[in-house]
């Protein structure tokens, strides 16, 4: 056991859940991959999908902190929709004063600076950017023809799959289909996740349109497998049913730990996301 148990909070973002470290006193995370993976684990952990690290700014012109997060598995993915959420709630937590005074903070991260604004009565919205459609940077090897997949087939266990690719910083692969309760979500999701067509694997998103503002989804997550909800998968899904005349640009989306809303906004091309962000409990663990 260590002898300096170390402090975190753990938040959710309609249950799909993080550990939370103020990591400010250093640049780099203070955890290991295999020690956050760890702290993850539901049985002889804390239990969370992934770990976030609140770091400080590189370049304080641009950004006012950094985050970083790994994955259940370990791995570092670029982006985190619901995490993001969660990091600006925790920063208003910590009573660090939003630089802007309207619940603003720049955070850069592997995928550029992205601003979460914490409105003050549990939820948070976030410029989570533009969308990356070209396949090369996705990345993605299924363009035939052009540098987009919309709606393209794809063979997964026997089954076509018509796929649409969609990159939020981290890939997304989305597939529309008629009743979102019957995918095999354990056995189909790795499927896609370590198909060769993705080089960096892929988060995989099935939909089900209930109405063209209104689109249900289940996702399997790269490196933390089913979660009950996942940020930049529901930007991911309003781009794809708007590029295949399914869906509305600003849209609900449904997933199984609750609604996010999602505008994606014709004028400035950036997606939108205002969702529930919530503090369950701090302690400290002995694990490392
Ligand atoms: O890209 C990936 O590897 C994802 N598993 C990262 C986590 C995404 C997240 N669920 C979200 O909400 O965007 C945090």
């Amino acid at each position: 056991m260590n002898t300096q148990p170390i402090p975190f909070r753990k938040y959710h973002g309609l249950g799909n859940d993080f550990i939370l470290l103020d990591n400010r006193v250093q640049s780099e995370p203070i955890l290991s991959p295999a020690v956050a993976t760890q702290w993850c684990d539901r049985h002889f952990g804390i239990g969370a999908d992934g770990v976030i690290f609140l770091l400080p700014s590189t370049d304080t012109q641009s950004a006012d902190y950094h985050m970083r997060l790994y994955n259940s598995d370990g791995s570092e993915p670029e982006m985190c929709g619901n995490g993001i959420r969660c990091l600006g709630q925790f920063l208003s937590d910590l009573a660090l004063p939003s630089p802007t005074g309207d619940g603003r903070y720049r955070i850069a991260t592997k995928a550029g600076v992205i601003i979460p604004q914490v409105h003050g009565d549990g939820t948070v919205t976030v410029d989570m950017g533009t969308p990356i459609l070209s396949a090369a940077e996705i990345p993605t090897t299924l363009a035939t023809a052009g540098d987009r997949v919309l709606d393209q087939p794809m063979s997964i266990d026997h089954q076509s799959w018509l796929v649409t690719t969609v990159s939020m910083g981290n890939p997304h692969c989305v597939t529309f289909v008629p009743d979102v309760a019957t995918i095999p979500l354990g056995t189909i999701g790795p499927l896609f996740e370590h198909h060769p067509a993705f080089p960096r694997r892929t988060n995989t998103e099935f939909v089900e349109v209930v109405r063209p503002d209104y689109l249900k989804m289940r996702v399997w997550e790269r490196g933390a497998g089913a979660t009950l909800a996942c940020g930049t998968g529901a930007c991911a899904v309003v781009v794809a049913a708007v590029l295949t005349g399914r869906g509305d640009r600003t849209c609900t989306v449904e997933l199984p730990g609750g609604p996010l809303h999602i505008q994606w906004q014709a004028e400035t091309n950036h997606v939108l996301m205002t969702g529930a962000a919530v503090a369950v409990f701090a302690g400290e663990t002995c694990l490392s």
